[in-house]
């Protein structure tokens, strides 16, 4: 599959591809090279710093590891004066590839990314490269950061853009109907809306995380986005107390420049039909805890997006099924939480959730 749906990547054999307006201040460049693209990246790094240094501006590199193209882009650097921002980890240093590729895209905020792969290069997956440069293309995506990458990078649009396909989808994209289903267990309203969750108005707002808590793409970096970066210094804090979060588990921190009050960090399991019983129990258990943790804070309002159904690839309608079961069991086993909805960002996921609510 080498599908690239989205207009902000771009693939590059050569300097004369379309590099975005103005000058770029911060570059990250990740992946692996063989020597022809080795050229290339420091062809492309040489024209990045001569227009940054036109146009009077500071230049930095953004790279995470020790190895590959990381590598070649910091010996660049240290030929040509150019600070480098993060320490690089040996391959294999905690925390792996994915959570320093998260970490660099929402820590450094890259105003490019090159993404490099050599064809040749037999230890690519295990390395984690494949996969940590998909992902950091998906957060590119989301945010509209540009990327160039090479004809070895394979991205299948379907999983940069989780279940929204192609094209990739982004906050943009919303389908903002206005659809809405509402209903009352109880003393408790229970709704349904098509809508962007860091928009919606709630007390909580339940962030389908990872274990890392160190964000990624998808709601999760939607929610790290608009919280600003001290909802991932609270993430960090918790992790240094209490270690990362299990899937089915849930944490509770301040909301940064949300509007809510807080957000639940729950991690929902990623779909695996050979274990489908037990994983119904976790992602049950998601919806169960976040509403714990959000009435033992005080709340009164939470706002649900549909776990697991993006990149965790569970079929949306049993999670939609599961989702409503789970709500309407706590519900029923007694909540102070008079409002609880579920944010869909498409209108699959609203037709799946309306049918369970009415
Ligand atoms: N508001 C509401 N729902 C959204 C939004 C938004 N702004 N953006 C996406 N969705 P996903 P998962 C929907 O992939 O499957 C992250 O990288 C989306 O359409 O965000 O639980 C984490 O760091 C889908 O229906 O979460 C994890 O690594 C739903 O949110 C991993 O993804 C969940 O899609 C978690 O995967």
């Amino acid at each position: 599959m080498t599908r690239v749906g989205r207009t902000n990547m771009q693939r590059v054999s050569d300097t004369r591809c379309m590099f975005p307006a103005g000058p770029v201040r911060r570059v990250l460049v990740t992946g692996s090279v063989g020597w022809s693209d080795r050229t290339l990246i420091e062809q492309l790094l040489d024209r990045l710093l001569s227009e940054a240094r036109e146009a009077g501006g500071s230049f930095r590199l953004i790279t995470g590891m020790a190895e590959g193209a990381d590598l070649d882009a910091r010996r660049w650097a240290g030929a040509n004066g150019v600070p480098v921002l993060a320490e690089p980890l040996e391959v294999g240093a905690y925390p792996g590839p994915m959570h320093r590729y998260n970490e660099l895209m929402l820590t450094w905020h890259p105003e490019l990314v090159l993404a490099f792969k050599d064809g040749f290069d037999d230890d690519w997956a295990s390395a984690g490269c494949v996969a940590g440069t998909e992902h950091m293309c998906r957060i590119a995506a989301e945010s509209d950061i540009p990327v160039l990458l090479n004809g070895q990078v394979e991205l299948a649009a379907g999983s940069i853009g989780g279940s929204r396909g192609d094209p990739v989808g982004g906050v943009d994209d919303i389908d903002e109907t206005g659809a809405m289903a509402e209903t009352k267990w109880g003393d408790t309203v229970v709704r349904c809306v098509v809508g962007d969750i860091t928009r919606v108005e709630a007390d909580v707002i339940v962030n389908a995380a990872n274990s890392s808590l160190l964000g990624g793409g998808g709601v999760d970096g939607a929610i790290h986005r608009a919280a600003g970066p001290s909802l991932l210094e609270a993430c960090r804090k918790v992790r240094a107390e209490s270690g990362e979060c299990a899937t089915g588990a849930a944490v509770i921190t301040a909301a940064g420049d949300l509007g809510a009050d807080w957000v639940v960090h729950t991690v929902g399991p990623v779909w695996d039909e050979g274990r489908s019983a037990e994983l119904d129990r976790l992602l049950a258990g998601c919806y169960g805890k976040s509403m714990g943790l959000a009435e033992s804070a005080g709340a009164k309002s939470i706002a649900f997006p549909n776990i697991s159904t993006g990149v965790y690839r569970y079929p949306k309608a049993r999670a939609a099924e599961l989702a409503v079961g789970a709500v309407r069991a706590a519900i029923e086993a007694g909540t102070t939480l008079a409002e609880v909805t579920f944010v869909c960002f498409d209108e699959e996921n609203f037709s799946l959730c309306e049918a369970w609510l009415t």
